[in-house]
């Protein structure tokens, strides 16, 4: 036992209380005290939309994220409640203060999302998770006093768990598992705490008998393999038991995503094209909302009638995930090459890239 405790790395995972929320009451003294509602207001215009997030007075309520705007303001009828649009802008400006706060605590360090991190403090602390506590204690009296933020901070052998130990007494909270306590600690959780089990995964588990993730690591990792498929199966035998070798390493923020289209006749109309063009927009903004990502850069991708493929893109001055940043640049973008060329477009294609995560960056790739 000595020899683990010994090479036990040491992580913490740093995650903000409500994150947009708390940004918005920082900013107005007003809505202190109040249920704070932050919102994405749909394109369709009136109370379309959904629950971004909203403060812990709001939870009290049932708000929750990804909730419709409209079941919000029905369950919050009978209270004064402050009801805000997204502004990403300052989100992004508070986020990118606390990670340079966060970066200063070590060189080995993993911006997660928006409004959380991983910090490797192995070395800082010397393995030892007294000193540990202590440096998480600095961390969130840093955040409090510098940004005026609370934060909540779990530390743990590995990311998976201290991640979990950060949710674990939220908000403001400081949940410090030490390795000889992750079995317990994890045992008597319920089984969708932990990552990678949805609603899906979780009715299937409930049928097996698993309700905590204590009973996921009592079976045997060939049974749930037989369940699962081999990857997953693998993952949640170690998972459950606390084990996930995965380093806390800077992410690489290359990935991308985009749609093509091919009109229905070659044209240099743009009235002709801003129908196909609407719908790769909508397409694009789901499947950057179902991510819960944003995107800096937007870009269109033409095919033109000679098969050549021209690209233009912008880098916009904030992360946004509007529909109407969509259709607005990429609209601007079109005409511009219109303008330019002679040429009729066959295909058209849009392209959001340098993306980043409104939440929960990491995917079960990361653990598979
Ligand atoms: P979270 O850290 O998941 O949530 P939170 O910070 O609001 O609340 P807490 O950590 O105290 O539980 O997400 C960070 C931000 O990401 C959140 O403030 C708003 C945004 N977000 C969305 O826009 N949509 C979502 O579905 C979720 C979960 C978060
Ligand atoms: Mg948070």
């Amino acid at each position: 036992m000595r020899g683990s405790i010994e090479k036990t790395r040491v992580i913490a995972h740093v995650d903000l209380d409500y994150f947009f929320a708390q940004c918005e009451e920082r900013e107005n003294s007003a809505y202190k005290g109040k249920p704070v509602v932050v919102c994405v207001y749909s394109a369709r215009g009136g109370d379309s939309g959904a629950v971004s997030t909203a403060n812990y007075i709001a939870r009290d309520f049932n708000i929750k994220s990804g909730m419709p705007i409209i079941f919000a303001k029905r369950l919050l009828k009978d209270v004064e409640a402050v009801f805000l649009p997204v502004n990403h802008g300052l989100y992004n400006k508070i986020s990118s203060e606390i990670m340079a706060i966060l970066r200063g605590y070590t060189d080995r360090f993993e911006q997660e999302s928006i409004d959380e991190a991983s910090l490797d403090i192995t070395e800082k602390v010397g393995h030892d998770f007294n000193r540990a506590r202590e440096i998480a204690l600095r961390i969130k009296n840093e955040i409090l006093e510098k940004e005026k933020l609370t934060c909540s901070v779990g530390v743990a052998p590995n990311k998976l768990v201290a991640k979990i130990a950060a949710g674990f007494q939220k908000p403001d909270g400081l949940t410090v598992v030490p390795i000889e306590e992750v079995k317990s600690f994890l045992s008597l959780l319920p089984i969708g705490l932990l990552y990678g089990v949805g609603h899906k995964t979780e009715r299937i588990m409930l049928e097996l008998g698993i309700k905590n993730i204590g009973d996921l690591a009592q079976h045997r990792a060939e049974d749930l393999v037989r369940v699962f498929g081999r990857k997953l199966g693998t993952y949640f035998h170690k998972a459950a038991n606390g084990i996930d070798e995965s380093p806390v390493q800077e992410r690489r923020g290359a990935i991308q995503i985009s749609k093509i289209t091919t009109l229905k006749k070659d044209t240099r109309n743009i009235d002709e094209i801003v129908e196909d063009l609407e719908r790769l927009c909508d397409d694009i903004q789901r499947r950057i909302l179902a991510s819960n990502l944003m995107f800096h850069s937007l870009g269109i991708i033409v095919v033109a009638e000679n098969m050549k493929t021209y690209s233009k893109s912008r880098t916009l001055d904030s992360y946004t995930n509007t529909f109407e940043t969509l259709k607005g640049i990429s609209y601007q973008l079109l005409t511009q090459f219109i303008e330019k060329s002679q040429l009729k477009i066959r295909r058209i294609g849009i392209r959001v890239s340098d993306l980043t995560s409104t939440s929960m960056q990491r995917t079960l790739r990361d653990f598979l």
